[in-house]
């Protein structure tokens, strides 16, 4: 399969997904978001013999900063609804996924980045590394599970801060709160994430796969706040809010919210 917006890579047993969208901080756009759906839904699981999977994003700056903003213009709280859902389904996929996969945080994790960031099982931050949910500036909440993902690594209060301020923190504060594995020299990232995953590929394979699924479980009574999260990242979608916060953060200017 050819893939446009992920550089996908084997190196030692390992498959290396590189977000392939410099000039646009690697935001996960519609046609990215459908080629992790594809890699993860259909080709890796194909790939039993690989030991597991790091992603991380395209040049010096970001991992990923966040779903594409400049698609928001023309959604409705019809279509935000929809693609909240399928982006919850993508990133389950990876959470789910039967080998282990690591974020390799090279820079900027906002938004839907610091979701695809949770949705892995570890997380190994440059530290350059900034993690954010900055969508309330937007006018919105998270719409890829950061609402109930943030929550389960930082604890609520925390989380609750950070979603209701948009504030970022750097890799620092992320590894005290249990965000970050470890906090690595900038560059260092990938090759501290290839050797963990070599020394997880020294276990049990059916060992990792289970313990994968045991502690996915803890979770899953959370599921009613992940359909909470489509359906208000639907209605907010459809909000003029929402219009103004991307039309300010395309015109580079302060948004002027009237709450409707
Ligand atoms: N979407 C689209 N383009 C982006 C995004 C983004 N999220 N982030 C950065 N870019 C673009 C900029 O527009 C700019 O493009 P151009 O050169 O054409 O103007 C380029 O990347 C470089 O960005 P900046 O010039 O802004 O770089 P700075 O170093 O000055 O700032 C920041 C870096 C702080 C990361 C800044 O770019 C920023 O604040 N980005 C937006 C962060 C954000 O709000 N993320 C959350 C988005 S909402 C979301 O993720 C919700 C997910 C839920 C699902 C959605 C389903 C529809």
């Amino acid at each position: 399969m050819h893939y446009k917006n992920l550089l996908i890579s084997e190196e030692d047993g390992i498959l290396i997904v590189t977000l392939n969208r410099e000039k646009a901080l690697n935001a996960l756009n519609t046609p990215t978001m459908l080629e992790l759906k594809l890699f993860f839904e259909a080709d890796a699981p194909k790939r039993t013999g690989i030991k597991g999977i790091i992603i991380t994003g395209a040049g010096e700056k970001a991992f990923a900063a966040g779903a594409d903003i400049k698609e928001f213009e023309g959604l409705d709280d019809n279509l935000g609804a929809k693609m909240a859902k399928r982006g919850h389904d993508i990133f389950f996929s990876i959470e789910r996924f039967a080998k282990p996969v690591i974020a390799a945080v090279n820079g900027f994790a906002l938004g839907a980045g610091c979701e695809l960031a949770m949705s892995c099982h570890l997380r190994i931050a440059s530290e350059k590394a900034r993690f954010g949910q900055p969508e309330a500036t937007l006018g919105l909440l998270p719409g890829y599970g950061g609402s109930q993902r943030l929550i389960q690594f930082i604890g609520k209060g925390k989380a609750m801060e950070l979603l209701l301020t948009g504030d970022m923190i750097g890799a620092e504060e992320a590894q005290n709160l249990g965000l970050a594995n470890h906090v690595v020299p900038h560059g260092e990232e990938v090759a501290i994430a290839k050797e963990i995953i070599q020394k997880i590929a020294t276990k049990g394979p059916l060992a990792i796969t289970k313990t994968i699924e045991a502690v996915n479980a803890y979770f899953q009574f959370d599921e009613d706040g992940f359909a909470k999260e489509v359906q208000e990242f639907g209605y907010l979608m459809g909000t003029e809010d929402v219009k103004e916060g991307a039309a300010a953060f395309v015109g580079k200017r302060r948004a002027e919210f009237k709450g409707e």
